[in-house]
């Protein structure tokens, strides 16, 4: 297996002023160029906690896929668990270029050591949920990741292009969810606003700490891994919401949010940031429960790795004696 030493590659004399060349021209660092070691680790700690996050994720909505009020209902739905997986998928691929195995990754994850989004630590009691995780949290994802598809490391600008087209599809069919409910009858209509109302402050969370406490933004916009604040992101994303929630006819649970005509910006209540970090800390409403899952699922599969693994050690000594 090839670990992070190996990967990383003897700095010459020029390779500093190379790696700085090719961020400020906009052009890609590729896996086998040199890039300083602190470039190296933000990107395996972005890219594998956004990993963990799609495949965590696939829980809260898989929780709804036996209980989907049609067939076609539960067709997509399944079809949106499934291309979380992919992007899971893309994403662990993306960080395995940088010299971190699936292996490491996985286990960090099961032991609890590494993050994953604070999103999906929230519960998903009934179907409106469905709706509002594709409209504010797939909203959100969009916001997030569209600009991260010009992220300067390669592997993770394209594995960003394919999960954007997809996302886009997954906000357009939770919003869907929503406006059929919020045409239904005065049950449905309440359920779609109370689904919203439990999904709208943790969205918002997603784009992480104020930007005067986010330790890593700095550095990443000057490596031009990410190209806007976590307040400016969080700023376009009401921005997009507040036009789609009149047309679905939802109230944002935010009594002092209005735009501000001189600042040029929405005024937002203030998002609950100690519940945030209590989240991210283990302590949200289904952290264990995520995490218990996900372990039991690895070692339930463990005979499907063995079997693949044996699978291609056979092909491969097919090969060999041919
Ligand atoms: N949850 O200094 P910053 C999706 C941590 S995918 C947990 O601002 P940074 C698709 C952060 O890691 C959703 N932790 O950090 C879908 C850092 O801790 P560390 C995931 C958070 O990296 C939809 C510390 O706080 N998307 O939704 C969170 O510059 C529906 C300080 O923060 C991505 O991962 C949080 N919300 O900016 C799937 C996108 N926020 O590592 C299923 C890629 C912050 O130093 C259903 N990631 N933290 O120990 C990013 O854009 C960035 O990593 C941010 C954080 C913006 C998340």
């Amino acid at each position: 297996m090839t670990s992070t030493a190996d990967l990383a590659i003897a700095q010459g004399p020029d390779d500093q002023e190379r790696f700085d060349e090719l961020i400020a021209h906009e052009q890609r660092i590729e896996p086998r160029d040199w890039m300083p070691e602190a470039y190296r680790k933000t990107l395996i700690r972005q890219i594998s906690q956004h990993a963990h996050s799609e495949i965590i994720g696939m829980q809260p909505e898989g929780n709804w896929i036996t209980r989907a009020p049609s067939l076609k209902r539960k067709a997509i739905l399944m079809a949106k668990v499934q291309d979380e997986a992919g992007h899971g998928l893309y994403l662990y691929s993306a960080a395995q270029t940088l010299g971190i195995t699936r292996e490491e990754m996985m286990q960090q994850l099961i032991s609890g050591k590494a993050k994953y989004s604070s999103i999906f630590n929230y519960p998903t009691p009934t179907w409106a949920d469905m709706g509002a995780i594709g409209w504010l949290v797939d909203g959100a994802a969009i916001c997030n990741q569209v600009p991260l598809c010009r992220a300067s490391y390669g592997p993770y600008g394209r594995a960003m292009v394919r999960i954007c087209k997809e996302e886009s599809f997954h906000q357009r069919q939770g919003f869907e969810i929503l406006l059929t409910l919020m045409q239904g009858t005065a049950e449905q209509r309440e359920m779609a606003q109370d689904a919203v109302n439990r999904w709208y402050w943790p969205s918002l969370a997603m784009f992480g700490p104020p930007d005067d406490q986010s330790p890593n933004s700095a550095q990443s916009m000057a490596w031009k891994i990410k190209r806007f604040s976590n307040d400016e992101l969080r700023q376009r994303f009401v921005g997009m919401l507040v036009p789609q929630a009149e047309i679905l006819g939802v109230t944002l649970p935010d009594p002092e949010l209005r735009w501000d005509e001189e600042a040029g910006r929405w005024h937002m209540g203030e998002i609950d940031w100690d519940e945030f970090y209590e989240v991210l800390r283990g302590n949200g409403p289904c952290n264990a429960e995520r995490l218990e899952r996900r372990r039991t699922a690895h070692e339930e599969g463990a005979w499907v790795r063995e079997a693949a693994a044996e699978y291609a050690r056979r092909r491969a000594r097919r090969a060999e004696a041919a």
